[in-house]
């Protein structure tokens, strides 16, 4: 593919994401949203997610008729997908839906382009802070037109890292999922690493200089919810911690490690869409992905670990217990 048509495919879905992100900024700025359940009931969807959705595949659709598509919405209203050596166009409408729903200004539209099933072009927008985060393969990433690069943190406990807790996991794995996401993020915590977003508890020797992130998810067990009061109170008070923030957005998750404002993320249970077109953003600003166990990164393998160095990430690798999912997609 020349990079003409690489220009090509970019600036039209540009403009479409600029217009999905009107809707987004419309509805953000009304008192609610109708919101359905998918999964489970923290998998949310709105009647924005699916206007949005609709808009960027006819519009991508009508200006290249024999492209691809593979969509959050269409996959959940049943449609199957199939990632094929074809320009395929990987869509969120709105990931951090959730963060939507509660008008938590996090959210971001991606449209991502694979072409031979590598990631070519990414747009990751969030049109409520109006930060387009773009790149195309090759050509570096940008923030509103202007470059951004990685971090050069190479040590976890010099490192603020995302994580998530990833409850819609418990739906497919079960309750020792939690169980397993609470030993990973303990392991870090005994790393030393500076913060965490989403869900780290017992950072007591680093959290004076540390932000950090708990969220309790839809588990309310008693030992779940003491542990998070615990956690919260000794953070917060006994150890006066810089501050509490939450993303909740896979994608904003990592063009924040692309812009170098966050040193690693690491997630389990996702699915394509929520990162294809940040992989080409992380890419082109010098980020390391890799598969949470080490291995090759893996675009439908459901998983993903970003840092901005390759030391970073190993270390992160070695930290971590791992979840294998099933493929997502019918490859051929
Ligand atoms: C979300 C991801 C997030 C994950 C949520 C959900 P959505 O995507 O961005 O990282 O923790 O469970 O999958 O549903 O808002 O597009």
């Amino acid at each position: 593919m020349s990079s003409p048509d690489l220009d090509k495919f970019f600036q039209v879905a540009l403009e479409l994401t600029r217009k999905g992100g009107q809707l987004v900024r419309t509805a953000f700025d009304q008192p609610a949203s109708i919101v359905l359940t998918k999964s489970s009931d923290t998998d949310l969807v709105t009647e924005t997610d699916q206007a949005v959705e609709k808009l960027l595949i006819a519009g991508l659709g009508k200006a290249f008729p024999d492209h691809k598509f593979i969509g959050e919405e269409s996959a959940a209203a049943g449609q199957k997908y199939t990632l094929t050596d074809a320009p395929t166009w990987i869509i969120d409408p709105i990931d951090g839906t959730t963060n939507f729903v509660h008008r938590i200004p996090l959210v971001a539209i991606c449209v991502g382009l694979t072409i031979n099933k590598e990631p070519v072009v990414g747009i990751v927008y969030n049109p409520i802070t109006n930060e387009c985060f773009s790149a195309i393969k090759g050509r570096g990433a940008f923030k509103n037109g202007f470059p951004i690069h990685v971090s050069s943190t190479e040590a976890l406990n010099k490192s603020v890292i995302c994580t998530s807790l990833g409850i819609h996991n418990v739906v497919g794995v079960g309750p020792a999922w939690l169980d397993r996401a609470l030993e990973n993020h303990k392991k870090t915590v005994i790393a030393g690493v500076r913060g965490g977003f989403q869900m780290l508890f017992a950072m007591v020797t680093h959290l004076p200089k540390a932000v950090f992130v708990s969220q309790l998810g839809s588990i309310r067990t008693p030992d779940i919810v003491k542990g998070f009061i615990d956690s919260f109170k000794s953070a917060m008070v006994d150890k006066n911690a810089h501050g509490h923030r939450a993303f909740g957005s896979a994608a904003i998750n990592m063009v924040y490690v692309a812009q170098g404002s966050i040193d690693a993320y690491i997630e389990y249970g996702l699915h394509s869409w929520d990162i294809a077109a940040a992989v080409v953003i992380c890419r082109e600003a010098g980020a390391t992905l890799l598969d949470p166990t080490g291995a090759a990164f893996d675009l439908m393998s459901r998983k993903v670990l970003v840092a901005g160095t390759e030391k970073l990430a190993r270390e992160i690798s070695g930290v971590f217990t791992h979840t294998d999912f099933e493929r997502e997609g019918e490859e051929k």
